[in-house]
């Protein structure tokens, strides 16, 4: 009886939806169809532990080798359908290329974006002296180091068969006195240019930018202008890659995006949320509406035929010392989603009317009834539903799987 009540409310509920999309000029239909095809890479750095500046609280439950963090990462797949790709990091990731290829075919996983690491010292001439930097360090054999990483990591990508390489530099300085500004940006142009020559015609490089930290006077590639003048001086493959952390605070980001997407530079993002700078916190759990504009943006840029929303790369790069990483990594898929719908059914002809006119009131009135009023879990329940997945992919993993999590992370 229950049953049969709870299945009333659902169809009533399905069809009410119906209604509110058609009403906006699109349907289920085409938002499900939309949603099937979009995908979010997960990192694999994203299942350790990660810390706070003061300590990291390791509780033995987090997973620790590549086969333990793979097995999250497949696990993350099956319960959303959503996250075929692991972005990877090198070396941190470990040099058994084997395995992980090995790991990720039996996880049914691809490999994602493979990020070369710039700011872990390790044995060799990419020791504690990157503490002046990579690219940008001012020890020529330095510099020769981390470029042959960065081919190096050409090499694993293609043996993992991932056509993205992403970097991040932590290159910067911390005192006006340390180096000459100009020999900075000389030093990056100059070192950036054999690694996206390596590239072959199918694979790009993505540049992701971030003002501060660990440099606190002048970061090598500060903003999105110094990747953005970067990625056009290396050629149409390179583009940048915005972490939505990483910029100073009150940045209007849905209007970077914008722009790096009319001039045809849009790379990727990393996902996450924050209150105060790099924060890392789980991606629309502080600002959904923000991640909302983004996506509006997104939407209307494919509807503009500039980009399409799949030739975007989607990546998550948060951290959490408190939450368990693949609950945070499937509420973060989840927002990602809503953020998704909630910009598919903006009524694009009502707020193009609206803008036509100049009534800015009618044009945010679209904009909010499309974050508040659009029925997303129904939709996105239904969607995950009728592809065979479960429709809340983190209750089913919090009441069905988090008791042998333990036994999972130490397969
Ligand atoms: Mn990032």
């Amino acid at each position: 009886m229950l049953e049969r009540i709870q299945d009333a409310l659902q169809e009533q509920q399905v069809a009410i939806t119906e209604k509110i999309l058609a009403s906006r000029g699109t349907s289920l239909k085409e938002v499900k169809a939309k949603l099937s095809t979009f995908r979010v890479e997960i990192p694999s750095w994203g299942f350790g532990r990660s810390g706070t500046r003061y300590a990291t609280y390791i509780d033995g439950t987090e997973a620790a080798s590549p086969r333990e963090k793979l097995a999250l990462a497949g696990l993350c797949q099956r319960l959303t359908g959503c996250t075929p790709a692991v972005a990877l990091i090198f070396p941190w990731d470990g040099d058994d290329y084997d395995l992980i290829r090995k790991c990720l075919k039996e996880e049914g996983l691809q490999a994602g974006a493979v990020n070369p690491s710039s700011f872990l010292p390790r044995p060799g001439p990419l020791d504690y002296r990157l503490k002046w930097g990579s690219l940008t360090n001012p020890v020529p054999e330095v510099r020769r180091a981390y470029i042959q990483h960065a081919l190096d990591c050409l090499g694993i990508m293609r043996y993992l068969d991932s056509k993205t390489l992403t970097v991040w530099l932590h290159d910067g300085t911390n005192s006006p006195g340390q180096l000459s500004l100009l020999e900075q940006t000389r030093l990056l142009d100059e070192g950036a240019q054999p690694i996206y020559d390596a590239l072959r015609p199918h694979e790009s490089i993505l540049i992701e930018y971030k003002f501060f930290e660990p440099a606190f006077y002048a970061t090598a590639i500060a903003d999105w202008g110094r990747s953005y003048a970067l990625c056009q001086r290396l050629g149409d493959r390179a583009r940048v890659l915005v972490d939505l952390g990483h910029h100073p605070l009150g940045t209007n980001v849905e209007q970077i995006v914008a722009n790096l997407q009319y001039f045809g530079k849009l790379g990727g993002f990393h996902l996450n949320d924050r209150k105060y700078a790099d924060d890392d916190l789980t991606t629309g759990s502080v600002d959904p509406f923000q991640l909302f504009r983004i996506f509006n943006v997104l939407v209307e840029a494919e509807f503009r035929g500039l980009q399409k929303v799949n030739n975007v790369v989607f990546m998550i790069d948060e951290s959490h010392y408190l939450k368990d990483p693949l609950e945070e990594m499937l509420e973060a898929v989840d927002s990602i989603q809503r953020a998704y719908v909630q910009a598919l059914a903006v009524d694009r002809t009502r707020w193009a009317d609206a803008q036509k006119e100049g009534d800015a009131e009618a044009g945010d009135q679209v904009l909010k009834s499309a974050f508040f009023d659009t029925p997303a879990t129904t939709i996105l329940q239904s969607a995950r539903l009728e592809r065979g997945y479960p429709a809340d992919p983190l209750q089913e993993y919090r009441f069905k799987y988090k008791a042998s999590a333990k036994r999972l992370s130490v397969a």
